[in-house]
C-alpha cells in the first residue's frame, strides 16, 4: 500500500498519469487522508489556492420525460401528479430575475418531453438571449441532443448547429450516469448508451462548444465501473479537450426505485472526488456540487482536490425531489464564506472559467 502511494506521488510529481489499476487500488484503499493529500497536491499544482464559483440559476422547463430512469425522482409521466411544463413567459420571468440579481449563467435542462417540438427549444433559447443577452446559456445534455435528432430526423451536427445559432453557449455534464451497460440496464434502461453519450459529446466539442461531465455514483455500480467511467472520459478529453469540469454526483435515494442502492457516505464522496482529481489529469476543474453533497462535505472536499463549488443555483429540483437536504440557493457571500473558511481564495468565474472577481 505504501508503495502504491509512493508510485502515484512520483507520477504526479513528474506529470505522468496513473493507470486504471492504480485508480482501482485507490478506491479499494481505506487511507482516505493519503488519497486526499495526493489529490490536494495534484490540484494545488494546477489551480493554486483558488476556488471557483459562479452566479447562476437553474431552470428546469419541464419534468415530463419519456424515460423512466430508476434513480430519478424528478421526471414524471403525463398521468402523474405534479408534472409540469413552464410557459415561455415563466421561463423569461425566471431568466429576467436571474439577470437582475447579477447572474451570469442559466443552467437549463429538463425531461425528454413527449410532445414539445424542437422549435420550442430554439424559441426558448432565442427569447432568453433577446431578453437577457448578458446571460450565458448552458443547456441540455447529450441525452437531449440525441432526442432532438430523433424528433427532427436531423443529424446531431445539424441539431447542435441550430441550437448554437439560437443562443446555446455550452452544455452541462448530465446524463452520463455510469457508462457501463450492465449498470445502465438497472438504472436507466431506456436512456442512450454510454457510447452514444460520448459520441454525441464529442460532436458537441467538435462544434466548438465546451461541456462538463458528470458521474452518478453510490447506487449499484462497483468501483471498477467508476474507473471505467473515468477512463472513457479521460480518453475523450485527450481527443477533444472540450471538457471543462468533472462533477461526481452523489446519489440521493428518496422517491427513487433502485433496488439495492448503496447510498453515499462522506468518506465515499470525498474519496471519489479525490480520485477523480488524481486520475483526470487532463481536466482542469473538479467540481463539488454542494446540492448533492451538502454544504459541509462540499467544503471539506476543498481539501481533497476540489477547486470549484458550482454556483448560487437558486431553484433546484433534481436533487431535492430525491431528498437532498441542502438549501435551494446560496448567495455569493455564503459561497465566499465557505471557501474562505476552508483557507482558500474565492474567485467568481463565468461559465467558461474567465475570472470575474477575486475576493
Ligand atoms: O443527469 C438525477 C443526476 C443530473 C439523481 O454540468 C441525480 O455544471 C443524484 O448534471 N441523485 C443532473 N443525482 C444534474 C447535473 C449537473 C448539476 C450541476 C452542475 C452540472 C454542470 C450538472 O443529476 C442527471 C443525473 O445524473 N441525478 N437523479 C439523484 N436521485
Amino acid at each position: 500500500m505504501i508503495r502504491l502511494f509512493e508510485t502515484i506521488r512520483a507520477k504526479l510529481e513528474s506529470g505522468a498519469r496513473i493507470s486504471d489499476a492504480e485508480a482501482l487500488a485507490l478506491f479499494e484503499s481505506p487511507d482516505l487522508l493519503g488519497i486526499g493529500e495526493l489529490a490536494a497536491q495534484a490540484n494545488r499544482r494546477r489551480n493554486g489556492d483558488k476556488v471557483y464559483f459562479n452566479l447562476n440559476r437553474h431552470i428546469n422547463y419541464t419534468n415530463l420525460c419519456v424515460n423512466r430512469c430508476t434513480f430519478c425522482a424528478f421526471c414524471k409521466g403525463e398521468e402523474d401528479e405534479g408534472c409540469y411544463t413552464l410557459a415561455l413567459n415563466d421561463i423569461l420571468a425566471k431568466a429576467g430575475a436571474a439577470a437582475a440579481a447579477g447572474a451570469t449563467e442559466l443552467h437549463m435542462v429538463g425531461g425528454l418531453h413527449p410532445e414539445l417540438p424542437f422549435d420550442f427549444y430554439l424559441e426558448m433559447l432565442a427569447a432568453v438571449r433577446a431578453d437577457c443577452p448578458q446571460l450565458h446559456i448552458k443547456a441540455f445534455t447529450a441525452v437531449e441532443i440525441d432526442y432532438f435528432a430523433q424528433l427532427t430526423g436531423q443529424s446531431v451536427e445539424q441539431v447542435i448547429a441550430e441550437l448554437k445559432e439560437a443562443g446555446l453557449g455550452s452544455m452541462p455534464g448530465g446524463g452520463a450516469e455510469i457508462f457501463a451497460a450492465r449498470v445502465r440496464e438497472k438504472i436507466c434502461p431506456e436512456k442512450i448508451s454510454g457510447e452514444r453519450w460520448l459520441e454525441v459529446t464529442e460532436k458537441v466539442h467538435r462544434a466548438g462548444l465546451k461541456t462538463n461531465a458528470t458521474m452518478l455514483f453510490g447506487h449499484v455500480e462497483e468501483y471498477v465501473d467508476r474507473v471505467d467511467h473515468l477512463a472513457r472520459l479521460r480518453r475523450l478529453q485527450d481527443r477533444t479537450g472540450g471538457f471543462q469540469a468533472f462533477i461526481p454526483l452523489a446519489f440521493q435515494p428518496d422517491n427513487t426505485r433502485v433496488p439495492g442502492a448503496k447510498g453515499v457516505g462522506g468518506v465515499d464522496a470525498l474519496k471519489t472526488l479525490a480520485i477523480s482529481r488524481i486520475y483526470l489529469d487532463n481536466f482542469r476543474h473538479i467540481k463539488a456540487y454542494w446540492v448533492m453533497l451538502g454544504l459541509k462535505i462540499a467544503q471539506v472536499a476543498l481539501a481533497f482536490g476540489v477547486n470549484d463549488l458550482d454556483g448560487t443555483v437558486v431553484e433546484e429540483k433534481i436533487g431535492h425531489d430525491a431528498g437532498a437536504e441542502s438549501p435551494q440557493a446560496l448567495s455569493r457571500e455564503q459561497l465566499c464564506a465557505l471557501i474562505r473558511k476552508a483557507g482558500r481564495v474565492p474567485v467568481e468565474r463565468d461559465t467558461l472559467y474567465r475570472e470575474l472577481r477575486q475576493f
